[in-house]
């Protein structure tokens, strides 16, 4: 086993408040292993900050007519916070606008410049005449030429995951004037990842325990073929290229940032007193390094950034990258920009972290997108934390209250009933145990909760409300086993909830220093006065949830109005544009999912003179079969085009309601008849 564990969080950009989406995707899971393994007695350190550069920092800037340092001076100082409320236990939260920060990176870019990695290009790249500035990354929208997703971006393709450079798009258009851009050259330092391909397909394949949708990933992306890409930009807001040609260029910010990750140690450990510890985390074999974050944080973190790592040389590689998929909420995709979206300091204004801990962690999008919703909040806190856990350990400690005046009896001659209720700890906490090494979060949770499902199924079958009559020293054993197991779960339940978990834990007597290996079916000693139990968990009443569901709603439709919902117009085109298109009716005959791919449909279409077969991203709104013999409205005469390794020749037409979702253009018309 290894010495120690380095784990990293994705830093969130400062540029907004921290949201349900957030916590399931990195922050919740990762400090879910922080705090298993801290109980464990492994040496553990849990390093996060703010991302602090790129365009998302400056568009938001620009939306509120502020510089970008006072936008992420505002956030930074927010999300620090809204964190530590919520029970996120970093060990440092940093900040990649520190002057470590850019010290940092600037000399890591500077060692990969000196050994001659960098191509220096003068390439072409999207510029806004209107604008007079390159578009990079999210100043450009396009559709995404891997998946067809509409609204990708510069950098990279959110829906996909696919790392982009700009010119890539299809149809890009001006996130700035709407308009569409022209080319211009310009300078950049290239990172040529295709150098890496070999070191880098054998450093994946070695990887061992990887999610399967991470490892999927990394995969296809090396199977194209990794490019070059651009690590600099003309940007003003960022860290500056530590070169004398390099006037009003910055790095790239998927460089710097997880260069911050080493930055905010080399701070941490300053701090500590101890300037040269961080490299006993980063720059020693004996470290696991484990990055959790959202899959669209995939190919950064397990393709470029291992890659300037083995190039640097004397980094450990990550061990593992259990990627989360997405949150969605009340089952739709969850949108800050369309408001619709759970905030973490809002939640903590009327319900305790502890809760959410607890019904994000049973749902979490480990292995594929999940779904969070109000209605399943209540039920899971009064069906299962108020009804299975309290209800347990309330039946427990108030039974011993009244009748053995709260003291923990001494068992004698324990019956089969009384040890297999016993062993169950055991049982139980070697699959919590195996689930938490293997990243399985949502598993270590149900098994925790199926220890206090039998401590209540014991405590019914034991009947001690009549064996107190009876056969008191049954009764007596019956309560003594059950405060094993509930001073058990107050120390298997302490990663999810620590607060909760740490009330009943001071309520058994159980010592705070207690470590994982010391949990077993003897930790509450016979004679234990118990000190007065809290009601751990109050019901939520439906008027509550409703209330909670009502503000979303609301706050959509605020979002709806304020910002016009309707894409830019896209520049004027004279009527000779219009004509060189050719429109046909034409009628679907046979459509089918397109393998490995989320979005794309293959559709064959009649046309009249011919049958076509058209690619089409509509399959996450129509099954197949549902759309056969519908007449809609092709572009006949587009250059087709490859998509996944099929030829797609036309174009269906689609309207997008503001909610994202698509429609068809339909006609009555006969397939081939031309559509003017
Ligand atoms: N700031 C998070 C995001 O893509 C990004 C993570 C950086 S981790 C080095 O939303
Ligand atoms: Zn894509």
């Amino acid at each position: 086993m290894s010495k120690r564990t380095l784990i990293t969080s994705a830093l969130p950009y400062a540029n907004g408040p921290i949201h349900l989406g957030h916590l399931a995707g990195a922050y919740l899971p990762a400090d879910l292993y922080t705090r298993y393994l801290r109980l464990r007695g492994r040496d553990v350190l849990h390093i996060c900050g703010s991302d602090e550069h790129g365009v998302p920092i400056t568009i938001a800037a620009e939306k509120e007519g502020i510089t970008p340092q006072q936008v992420v001076d505002k956030f930074h100082t927010m999300n620090k916070q809204v964190f530590e409320q919520f029970g996120i236990d970093f060990d440092y939260y940093g900040r990649t606008s520190s002057a470590t920060h850019k010290e940092t990176s600037q000399a890591f870019f500077k060692t990969l410049h000196d050994q001659g990695l960098f191509k220096k290009k003068t390439e072409e790249q999207l510029y806004d005449d209107d604008a007079s500035m390159f578009l990079p990354d999210r100043y450009v929208k396009g559709e995404c030429p891997k998946c067809g997703h509409p609204e990708a971006y510069g950098d990279q393709c959110e829906k996909c995951g696919s790392s982009l450079s700009p010119t890539e798009l299809i149809n890009p258009i001006s996130a700035i004037s709407g308009k569409t851009p022209i080319l211009k050259k310009t300078e950049h330092w290239y990172l040529p990842l295709g150098d890496f391909q070999q070191k880098l397909e054998k450093w994946v394949d070695s990887r061992e325990n990887w999610k399967a949708n991470v490892a999927g990933q990394c995969k296809s992306w090396l199977k194209s073929g990794l490019e070059d890409r651009a690590v600099t930009r003309d940007l003003t807001w960022g860290v500056p290229v530590p070169l004398p040609d390099a006037a009003g260029k910055v790095l790239y910010v998927w460089f710097d940032a997880p260069i911050g990750y080493i930055s905010a140690t080399k701070e941490w450990a300053e701090k500590r007193g101890e300037p040269d510890l961080w490299k006993t985390y980063w720059q020693d074999e004996e470290t696991d390094l484990i990055h959790f974050i959202g899959k669209d944080n995939i190919v950064f973190h397990c393709i470029m950034f291992p890659a300037m790592l083995m190039q640097h040389g004397d980094y450990v590689l990550p061990k593992n990258v259990p990627a989360n998929e997405f949150l969605n909420l009340e089952g739709r995709k969850l949108s800050t920009s369309k408001g619709w979206a759970v905030w973490l300091d809002e939640y903590m204004e009327e319900f305790e972290p502890d809760l959410l801990r607890y019904v994000l962690g049973t749902t979490l999008p480990e292995t594929k997108d999940s779904d969070f919703s109000w209605k399943d909040f209540q039920a899971r806190i009064n069906g299962e934390l108020a009804d299975i856990l309290g209800n347990f350990v309330f039946r427990a400690t108030s039974f011993t209250q009244r009748f053995f005046d709260g003291a923990v009896p001494k068992p004698e001659s324990l019956s089969e009933a009384d040890k297999k209720a016993l062993h169950e700890i055991d049982v139980q906490k070697k699959q919590i145990e195996t689930a938490y090494d293997n990243f399985r979060f949502r598993e270590a949770i149900a098994e925790t909760m199926n220890l206090a499902r039998a401590g209540n199924r014991y405590f019914t079958e034991t009947e001690p409300w009549k064996t107190r009559k009876e056969a008191p020293q049954k009764c007596a054993n019956t309560l003594y086993v059950c405060a094993q197991i509930c001073g058990a779960l107050s120390l298997l339940f302490h990663p999810v909830m620590p607060r909760k978990m740490n009330l009943l834990r001071e309520q058994l007597g159980i010592p705070a220093n207690t470590t994982w290996d010391q949990i077993n079916d003897h930790l509450v000693p016979a004679g234990y006065l118990l000190s007065d139990e809290p009601i751990l968990f109050n019901k939520i009443e439906d008027d509550v949830v409703d209330r909670e569901i009502e503000k979303l709603k609301k706050k959509a439709a605020e979002a709806k109005t304020e910002e016009s919902s309707y894409p830019p117009l896209k520049e004027t085109a004279t009527f000779d544009d219009f004509m060189s298109l050719d429109l046909r009716a034409g009628k679907i005959l046979k459509a089918e999912k397109v393998k490995k791919s989320k979005k794309l449909l293959k559709i064959t279409v009649d046309v009249g003179f011919e049958k076509r077969t058209i690619l089409s991203g509509i399959s996450e709104f129509f099954e197949p079969d549902e759309i056969t013999g519908q007449t809609v409205v092709v572009v006949a005469n587009l250059a087709p085009k490859k998509m996944m390794g099929i030829e797609s020749n036309g174009m269906i037409l689609m309207g997008e309601n503001s909610d994202g979702v698509l429609h068809f253009v339909s006609t009555s018309a006969e397939p081939g008849s031309p559509v003017t």
